[in-house]
């Protein structure tokens, strides 16, 4: 799906700003008219999350439908466009009206939506848009929550205590979902409305080569002939084709390569008819070989972190300057990689990362497929169908950018305990990842500190990507029985003849507690946890990249193992440096890009 474009073809208008807001208290969303103004609204920013605009707890903790409303009025010079309505993402089920009349139902809080509104918005008359969105989770939506019924305290819950078990029983339903990050809800991502000309662009595909050649596919809808200019980062025109698939040829191509400085973005101009879109692409290409991940040929070495869309008040809504801060970081680290755990993130920020040069990793919402080893997911949570479709529909919106170098299927399923049935769920996503992605990048599986004895599926991914937390949830504070742990399981890995790399390690870590002893919860411990977990991996060649868990603290629901959140991060969540960035910079600065162990 193209992103909005403003462009000598095609107007695109925000509808950022202040909405009309009231929260839905009925689990159809029935007690709200979408067609008449809300009875009792309150203002509401967008794009943002809802939860932390406001004082009270039922903002905060709301678990159900929430209903945002505004008019939209567009001038007399809009008619004669075709016109769309397009939604970057609404978390985790959305419904859309204009003056009453259903235009668009969507189930996934992280991907781009659109509805055709051309003689539905009529230029001149103003319309009444209503947006719902639900944020409840459970065993048939990604991420997964708890089912109903089914109230999941954080923490020891005292099982078996009748009088907790009483308690539980008839608690009312919360926002706590089955995944380490607060549940945020809302319009998240811009709201678009876009012209194009009647016959138009729909879709361009691209794959770049090492050698210039560029294979183009532009989907159109009615009648004309397809052109394409590639541009190169001047702007000269460097190549020319036409016909709606081909092959043009850049000679003596720039390639796209964060290093040094900042990397080389080409841009196709595609024209039909009236229409026209500039899709910018890079020449990289990203291989496994054997134990190697391959950037243009050359082994590159992963730096850098697993995030979060995360930030106060705004939740989990975009926001450009928060993205541009943290890329800015990523460059004062010495980074070159970031993982968008646990859902794909917005547009803007794979924009951002191909323009400054950063590796991502792209993550379905797949997390919390698991339920412990008395029930097997597999066969109980009604799941493949809508992880096919949020798969395909991640990388059909994300297959032209540079910056992805990997796809992740998602973040630790159970692989352990049903490992045949694990096998037989995630093997197919594998193949059909290859298959739907024309840039063919390698696939990922991000796995859970397991038996990795017993896990059939990981070490079959083209790069094994593991969570570890040797020295925190186990082996707690022993950092001398955690190193000698993870050697020990290095020596298995060894074997398997396939790149590994940290998708997550870390330590909570409150800024300012400083400890000469370096016990858990101290900067010293996160500090000396890093040197000697590093340490281990440092030693092994198979071993190609290290994102830290986390890159800054973000929020979680409450629980007697988070203060204040989940203070992983090496940043505080206002982003300022605790004493491991500064070692891990140091680090980073001496390891280079690529050619590290070859
Ligand atoms: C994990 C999860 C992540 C958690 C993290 C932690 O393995 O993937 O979502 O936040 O551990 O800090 O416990």
């Amino acid at each position: 799906m193209l992103y909005p474009q403003q462009n000598t073809a095609r107007l695109r208008l925000e509808l950022g700003g202040l909405w009309q807001f009231q929260l839905s208290y009925d689990n159809a969303g029935a007690d709200l008219d979408p067609a008449a103004p809300l009875p009792a609204p309150r203002p509401m920013a967008v794009p943002a999350s809802y939860n932390d605009q406001g004082e009270d707890k039922a903002l905060r903790d709301h678990y159900g439908w929430a209903f945002y409303q505004r008019t939209v009025a567009l001038p007399a010079l809009f008619a004669g466009q075709r016109l769309v309505l397009r939604f970057g993402a609404v978390t985790h089920r959305a419904r859309v009206w204009l003056d009453g009349a259903l235009i668009a139902e969507h189930k996934g809080g992280f991907l781009p939506f659109e509805a055709d509104v051309t003689g539905k918005l009529v230029p001149g008359i103003p319309a009444l848009l209503t947006v719902a969105c639900d944020n409840r989770v459970d065993h048939s939506t990604l991420p997964v929550g708890n089912e109903p019924g089914q109230i999941a305290f954080f923490g020891s819950d005292n099982a078996g205590i009748p009088s907790v078990e009483h308690a539980k029983a008839t608690a009312a339903p919360q926002n706590r979902p089955n995944f380490d990050f607060f549940n945020f809800a809302g319009i998240h991502r811009p709201v678009w409305l876009y012209t194009t000309p009647a016959d138009h662009i729909r879709d361009i595909t691209l794959v770049p080569r090492q050698d210039g050649t560029v294979d183009y596919r532009v989907d159109t809808a009615g009648q004309g002939t397809v052109t394409v200019d590639v541009l190169d980062p001047k702007g000269r025109t460097v190549a020319r084709a036409g016909g709606a698939r081909g092959t043009v040829r850049v000679p003596s191509p720039r390639l796209w390569e964060p290093w040094p400085g900042k990397p080389w973005l080409y841009t196709a101009r595609v024209r039909f008819g009236q229409d026209c879109y500039d899709q910018t692409f890079g020449f990289r290409e990203i291989r496994v070989e054997g134990t190697r991940l391959l950037l243009n040929g050359r082994p590159v070495y992963l730096k850098g972190f697993s995030k979060h869309e995360d930030s106060p008040f705004h939740g989990r809504g975009l926001d450009e300057c928060l993205n541009v801060k943290d890329i800015g970081l990523l460059h004062w680290m010495n980074a070159n990689a970031v993982r968008t755990s646990h859902y794909p993130y917005s547009e803007e920020f794979y924009d951002l990362c191909d323009r400054e040069g950063i590796l991502v990793i792209d993550e379905t919402p797949a997390v919390g497929i698991g339920a412990g080893a008395a029930q097997n997911p597999y066969d109980t949570f009604p799941l493949a169908q809508h992880h096919r479709d949020v798969l395909t529909a991640m990388i059909d919106r994300d297959k032209n950018h540079p910056c992805v170098v990997m796809w992740s299927l998602g973040n630790e399923p159970d692989l352990e305990h049903f490992p045949r049935s694990a096998y037989e769920y995630w093997r197919p996503l594998y193949e059909l990842a290859h298959a739907l992605d024309p840039q063919d990048r390698p696939v990922t599986l991000v796995c859970c500190q397991n038996d990795y004895t017993k896990d059939i599926t990981t070490r079959t991914m083209d790069v094994v990507s593991l969570n570890r937390y040797y020295g925190w949830y186990n082996l707690s504070g022993d950092l001398d029985a955690a190193c000698r742990a993870w050697n020990e399981e290095l020596d298995f890995w060894a074997q398997q003849g396939r790149p590994v790399i940290f998708t997550e390690y870390g330590a909570d870590t409150v800024e300012g507690l400083h400890d000469t002893r370096a016990g858990m919860f101290s900067e010293e411990f996160q500090a000396e946890y890093y040197d000697r977990i590093n340490a281990v991996i440092d030693g092994r060649p198979f071993f190609v990249g290290e994102l830290i868990w986390n890159f800054a603290d973000f929020a979680t629901i409450q629980g007697p193992m988070r203060v204040g959140g989940n203070r992983k991060g090496v940043f505080t969540r206002d982003r300022r440096p605790k004493l491991a960035a500064h070692l891990l910079r140091r680090r980073w600065a001496a390891i280079p890009n690529v050619d590290y162990k070859k």
